[in-house]
């Protein structure tokens, strides 16, 4: 590449007022970008915020910023779809996943409870592994996972060879999941979209990849959730540093694909 200095690119979309003022949260998104691609990656962001299943914005703000830390460039999760009939299977499924990715059943159960409390968070809850407790203490914001990207010509190659959908919606979740699971204070994540329309989530760790679930909730509900079952041994607010602050590039091979099917 010719530029070497690379910018993180936010957005993020609501109505009936700014997030911080309340409003309802309808879109975000996260762009890694040289200079020479930044009207591209504006314009890519604005286009998502405005053509959103969660309404039409009345609000919305782009920013972008710099990189001065090194950018860490990982190969995405492996990656399985489980097919489900229903949302109640698929739930019963997820809570399967995580326990064998090692989040003890009582604290899954606890996690779930609080969700009820958590809708119209916007980011993730992190949820300490060993009492159950939500720990991030970011209220409505929770914990926005920033600075990670995916070029769009190697993420098609990758979802040709895998024969996935070349939809940015599982471009960018694996993104993050990979992101996430990276770190070791990580155990597992837990996520369904808050959009009407999306109703495939998934369960990632590095223990068992990207499980996808079919459906995790019903069409026309815009509930979502983003949990992280996370190892209070490491150190909290680091973590949160390297969520938000590392930027990482996902990159795919086919000849360094070390997956075995
Ligand atoms: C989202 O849209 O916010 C999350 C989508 C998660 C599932 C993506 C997939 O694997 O299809
Ligand atoms: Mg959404």
């Amino acid at each position: 590449m010719l530029d070497d200095k690379f910018y993180s690119v936010r957005m993020r979309a609501s109505k009936d007022g700014a997030h911080e003022h309340g409003g309802k949260h309808i879109s975000g998104g996260e762009l890694l970008s040289p200079y020479s691609g930044l009207q591209q990656a504006v314009n890519a962001l604005l286009e998502k915020g405005l053509t959103h299943s969660r309404g039409k914005p009345e609000f919305m703000q782009i920013q972008f910023e710099l990189l001065n830390e090194q950018i860490k460039r990982l190969q995405p999760l492996t990656v399985q779809t489980n097919e489900v009939e229903s949302a109640e299977i698929g739930r019963v499924l997820a809570c399967r996943l995580l326990e064998k990715s090692g989040v003890p059943k009582k604290i899954i159960d606890k996690a779930l409870e609080q969700m009820a409390d958590c809708s119209g968070i916007r980011g993730a809850i992190l949820i300490d592994s060993h009492s159950g407790k939500r720990i991030d203490k970011r209220s409505a914001k929770g914990v926005r996972v920033s600075r990670m990207d995916w070029v769009d010509n190697d993420f098609n190659n990758w979802a040709n060879h895998y024969q996935l959908p070349q939809h940015s919606r599982l471009k960018e979740a694996l993104a993050l999941a990979t992101k996430v699971s990276e770190h070791p204070a990580t155990i597992a994540e837990l996520c369904w979209s808050d959009d009407p329309d999306y109703i495939t989530g998934y369960v990632a760790s590095r223990k068992i990849g990207y499980q996808r679930i079919t459906k995790l909730k019903e069409y026309g509900d815009e509930h979502g959730c983003r949990i992280f079952f996370v190892d209070t041994f490491h150190d909290v607010n680091s973590y949160i540093n390297y969520l938000e602050k590392q930027p990482i590039f996902i990159e795919w091979e086919e000849e360094n694909d070390t997956r075995i099917d």
